[in-house]
This record gives structure tokens, sequence and C-alpha cells, in this order.
């Protein structure tokens, strides 16, 4: 697999589950939806439709700020990818970058370098939240395999606000790294919970939630991935219909973090990277990047 596919895999979950969920998961629900808002960060809504993403408000302060991802596609689960145009691109020399590459260019350079700060994932006709950090600059949201024009983000100077939302908690931390979810090794409480996630790696790394097959081992999530991303048959494979992409979050570039909204119900899941590793191309999951994990 080479570096070209870069943007079928960085969306390819999107590819593996077309049915909106329909059981173990519930969205994050009012209370955490109003525990959110209650801090009175700046607010974000990014909305997907058939036809393309919209960002409201268009321009926004520096900060922490409280993103809620409206997924109002008729099918599948999606995210957004928030990116900082790196230094001597537009949107248009990135747009025109992102075309060429569908066509089967190579992974661009700025891809591993630029800024992308993470949105939540969610199926069609969901929604849900996180905080993120924006800094002063033009952003651009966009999504690499849909057929979507990015739409720009202008972040303003703030007023100073603190680098840590001063009274967020997350329940869990999360760290992404080469090759691996550090923080899913014990079992995860049901319920409404906050995850800081953090890339504490060299490369950009994404998290895609699954609900899989109860009792679903590690191996067998692993081998089912590479299975289903090479075509290549292995025996014990879980059926790729029963894999429901649920939630998760968009990449976050190196060093950054957020704080992902999630409401789990019992079950098995599995946390996944697609992005593609910088030296060999491959989709991060097919050299490990999967870690199961039960809930309740
Ligand atoms: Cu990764």
């Amino acid at each position: 697999m080479d570096r070209r596919s870069f943007l079928q895999l960085v969306g390819g979950a999107a590819v593996l589950s077309l049915t909106p969920l329909k059981l173990g998961y519930r969205l994050a629900g009012a209370q955490e939806a109003k525990k959110l808002a209650g801090l009175g960060l700046p607010e974000l809504t990014v909305t997907l439709t058939d036809s393309g993403y919209r960002v409201s408000p268009e321009t926004t302060p520096a900060g922490w700020t409280l993103v809620t991802f409206e997924n109002q596609q008729s099918v599948g689960d999606n995210s957004a990818d928030i990116m900082m145009l790196p230094p001597g691109e537009t949107a248009e020399s990135i747009f025109g970058a992102m075309a060429t590459d569908v066509a089967g260019g190579p992974v661009p350079d700025w891809a591993y370098k630029a800024t992308m700060i993470g949105a939540p994932w969610a199926p069609a006709g969901t929604s849900a939240q996180a905080v993120v950090h924006l800094t002063a600059g033009d952003w651009v949201v966009f999504n690499g395999p849909g057929p979507y024009e990015p739409v720009s983000l202008t972040v303003t100077e703030g007023d100073g606000s603190p680098a840590v939302p001063p009274t967020l908690t997350a329940d869990l931390d999360v760290t992404m790294q080469e090759y691996a979810f550090v923080g899913l090794d014990k079992p995860v409480p049901s319920g409404q919970q906050l995850w800081k996630v953090t890339n504490d790696g060299q490369q950009p790394h994404l998290m895609v939630l699954s609900h899989v097959p109860r009792g679903t081992t590690q191996q067998q999530l692993l081998k089912s991935f590479s299975a289903m991303m090479t075509g290549t048959p292995t025996p014990d494979a879980i059926a790729p219909d029963s894999v429901k992409n649920l939630g998760g979050c968009s990449t976050l570039s190196v060093g950054q973090s957020l704080y992902l909204a999630l409401d789990f119900a019992a079950g098995t899941y599995g946390a996944v990277c697609f992005f593609p590793d910088e030296q060999t191309g491959a989709p991060h999951v097919l050299m490990g990047m999967a870690q199961v994990f039960t809930v309740g």
C-alpha cells in the first residue's frame, strides 16, 4: 500500500460502516451538553450535510472552544478535519493539492507538519461535542476523502484565556503514539464521560471508536482490520458489518489534545487509527494501532 491512498484511508472508517449505529451507544446526553455549555467557552458548530461543510460562526476568538459537530448526512459516519493553513499555503493551494491526491498523488508533506486539532466523529443524523484549542490564524475545515469544498475559519487573537480550561477534568486520559492507544487497558465505566485525547507521538493520529462483537480480542481486531483493508481474508476475523463506528476524533497533529464527550453502553469496543504512516504509507492500524477495550 502506498501513500497515494491517504485520502481514502483517512476516511476509510466511513466506508467500513454505512449503517448509523442503533445499538450499544448513546449520544452525549443533555447532561453532558449542559456541563460543557456551562464552561462559558466560545462555541463553534461544524455542520456536514450531503453537500458539504458549514461552520458557524466563521470568525471566532483564539482559545479553548466548544465544538459541536452535526452530522446531517443521510448515511455513514464522519467527522471534520480542522487545520491551520501551513505557512505559504492558501485554501485554494491546499484544495488543489487534495484534488491531485485523490487522483493518485503522494501524501503531501504538509499533512505531517500542519496543525490539526481534531473534531468529534459522529454517525449520520447525530451530533457530538469536544473542547478543542484554536490559535489565531487562518484555518480550514475539510475532509480528505469527501468531495467537499474546504471552508474557511478565521481565528482572531483571543483575550488571553488560559491554555487549560480551568474547570474541565477528564475522566480518562488517552494518549496516541506510534503505534498504540495508551490508557485503554482497563475497563471503562459506562455512561457519560469526558476523555482527554493527546497525540504524544511523532506523527498525526486519529481515533475512530467502534462497537465490535462482545469478546473480540486484540489479535482478532488487528487481523480483522488488516483483512478488511488489504482484502486478504483471515480465519477468525469479525464480520465487517458487525463493526459499528460511533464516535472518536479526527486527526490531531503532534502535541495536540482535545476533550471528547462520550457516552458508552456496556460492551466491547475498538479504538482504531487510520492515518497513513509517514514512512510506509500504510494506515496505522496495519502497524498495530488498534486497541480493544471493554465498557461496563
Ligand atoms: Cu495513528
